[in-house]
Parts: C-alpha cells; structure tokens; sequence
C-alpha cells in the first residue's frame, strides 16, 4: 500500500528554496538517463538471487551500469531473478570480491582488472603505461577478438568472465604539490593498487610506490600514510578523494577496464536462458556504463577545478616526458605478458 506524508507548507517552501539555491550554485553533472531495456521476456525457470558487488561508491558510473543491470535481468525475467546491489567494498575489496565468487557466497563481481595480475598473468598487459591512445581502441581491443579471448582464458578459476566495461584514465592526485614532470615526483609516496607493473611505473618515475586495496585508500589519505594516489577523475571524484588531495596531474597514463565476473557455482545452478540473459544484460550494461564514464568524464574534471583543486593540464611534450621515462617498464614486461598479445593490440592502434 502506498503512503503518502503530509509536510507542513513552510518546509516545503524551505525545501524549494534549498533546492533552487544549490541548482543555481552548482550545475549537477548531466547524467544520460537510463535506457529502456530491450530484449524479450525470458520463461520463468525457477528464482534465483544474485547479489552484486563493486569496490567504487554509489556516486560512480560503475554503479549507475549496476542500476541498469538490474532493471533488465528483473524486467527481462520477470522478477524471478533478483539483483541485490552493494557499492563502496561493502562486501569486500576487489580481491576479496572474487574469493567470494569462487566460494559461492557472492554471485557477481566487477573488478579492475589490475589487482588481479597474480591468478591472471595476462591481464597485465592493461597496466602497460600509454597502451591506449584512445578509447576507441580500447573499445576495439575489448569488444573485439582479442578482449573476447582474453575472458574465455580468464574463466575456469571459479568464476566465468563474461565482459567488459571501463574504469577508465588514470590520474595522479597528492597532497603535497603540482605534479608535472616525473622529477616533481621525487619521495612522493604513491598509492598503487596492488600490482606489479603500477608498483614498477612509479618507482621507475622517481616516486614512492605503496601497493594497498582501493578500500583502505581514503583513510590512508586523509592520515598521510600515502601522499597521493592515482585513479580516473570519475573515481576521484566519487570517492571524495580531492577533500584530501590539492593536487592533480591528467596524466592519462594507464586505461584500467572493468571486468565483469559470475561465481561458476551460481553460473552452473542456472539454466541457459538465464545465463544467456545476464550476458547481454553485462553487454548492455557496459555500452551505457562507459556512456556515463565518458560523458562524467570531462564535466567532473571542471566540477573538482570549480570546487578548489589545482589541476595540471599537461600538454602532449610533457606528457611524452613521461611516455619516454617510462620506455623500461614496456622493456621489462613485454616478455612476460606475451609479445605476440601486445603486438596484437599495438596493432590496434
Ligand atoms: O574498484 O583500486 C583502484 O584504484 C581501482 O580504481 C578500484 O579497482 C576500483
């Protein structure tokens, strides 16, 4: 039964007043809205419960394409699947998301795909500094052949990897100054998430690497345990971070996707047509995620500059300084992630 509560008039008034005061104060990022879901109905074949669970918060793109999962894998099945969704690590970092999986206790996951290297070897070739010049070839390289093979051998370790969707460019954030060349770098001591080529890039730039999981990093920041961290401006932004970090430096310098992971028990339990509806519910999902990703992408950046934050814009010579700087990480791992896998995607270019 719907209820209705009654408010005094003088609040409401109040309430109006607040409300037109903060549109005219701040113009709020321009969302494109949720689409309509497409694809038909699929038979009942049984309820299932699918609890979902990512490590960004509730303000973040990410969980804006969550939202529209669950509209479609409900609408679509009629509501014998239910999506619970969980933002901000609530049931555990990255890492700990997919251990979940593989235990059965959680159903769906969509990690970076960084903290992950140590089980995957292959996903390293994500952290190679300036792999993608644009997002379209990182829209070609993972929506293509290569991203398609790439899920296929990632699957089988308990959990099926079934697409893709965008974290997006990295940048740099600190509390101490303006960051913009490699030498500004020295002694800083940088957040990485837990992996061994990011841990690589800023030590080989001069910094202070400190490998953590993204659910200890507001506090590590606002105590001073780190003095910077690197994240896209959405993630920045969602998370609050430039409250503690002054600075910032577009440096673009690592595109991090997005993967999207079903525990293999669940997967096992549900019967075809399921299965095939939450794979292109993912698909779905991803295409208006990175819709919001792109779009938030520019005006969040304006948003943190307007809220106080000193920016750095680097121009094209001086992000090549660290393009350059940064030429011996590609050395040292092209070995290891597979020369064949990263001519494959340079070709892309
Ligand atoms: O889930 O750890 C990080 O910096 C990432 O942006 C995180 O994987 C988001």
């Amino acid at each position: 039964m719907k209820t209705t509560t009654r408010k005094p008039l003088a609040s409401l008034i109040a309430g109006l007043v607040i409300g037109l005061a903060s549109a005219q104060a701040s113009a709020a990022p321009q969302l494109p809205p949720i689409p309509e879901v497409k694809g038909a109905a699929v038979a009942d074949q049984g309820d299932f419960e699918l609890k979902f669970s990512i490590g960004t918060t509730q303000a973040g793109a990410q969980y804006r394409g969550l939202e529209y999962f669950e509209k479609i894998v409900e609408e679509r099945s009629g509501g014998h699947i239910q999506v619970k969704l969980f933002h901000s690590a609530q049931l555990g970092d990255d890492l700990q998301a997919v251990s979940s999986l593989q235990a059965g206790t959680l159903e769906m996951t969509a990690p970076s795909t960084s903290p992950l290297v140590g089980m995957l070897p292959e996903f390293a070739v994500f952290d190679l500094p300036f792999l993608f010049p644009t997002t379209e070839v990182a829209d070609r390289v993972l929506d293509g052949e290569i991203g398609q093979k790439i899920l296929a051998n990632a699957s089988g370790k308990g959990f099926v990897a079934i697409g893709w969707a965008e974290n997006g460019y990295r940048q740099l954030t600190n509390k101490n100054k303006a960051v913009q060349s490699p030498d500004d770098l020295a002694g800083l001591k940088i957040r990485t998430m837990q992996n061994p080529i990011h841990i690589d890039i800023w030590r080989t730039l001069g910094a202070n690497p400190t490998p953590m999981s993204f659910a200890e990093l507001f506090t590590a920041l606002e105590q001073g345990v780190v003095d910077g961290q690197e994240n896209p401006w959405i993630t920045i932004s969602a998370s609050r971070f430039n409250e503690v970090q002054p600075y910032a430096a577009e440096t673009n310098h690592v595109y991090t996707p997005f993967i999207t992971l079903v525990s293999e028990r669940f997967w096992n339990k549900l019967p075809a047509d399921y299965q095939q509806l939450i794979v292109e519910a993912a698909h779905d999902m991803a295409i208006y995620q990175r819709q919001v990703s792109r779009s938030l992408n520019g005006q969040l950046k304006a948003e943190l500059k307007a809220a106080g934050m000193n920016i750095s814009e680097l121009t094209p010579e001086q992000v090549k300084v660290f393009q350059t700087k940064l030429q011996p990480v590609y050395d040292k791992w092209k070995e290891q992630i597979g020369t064949e896998l990263l001519a494959s995607i340079l070709k892309e270019s």
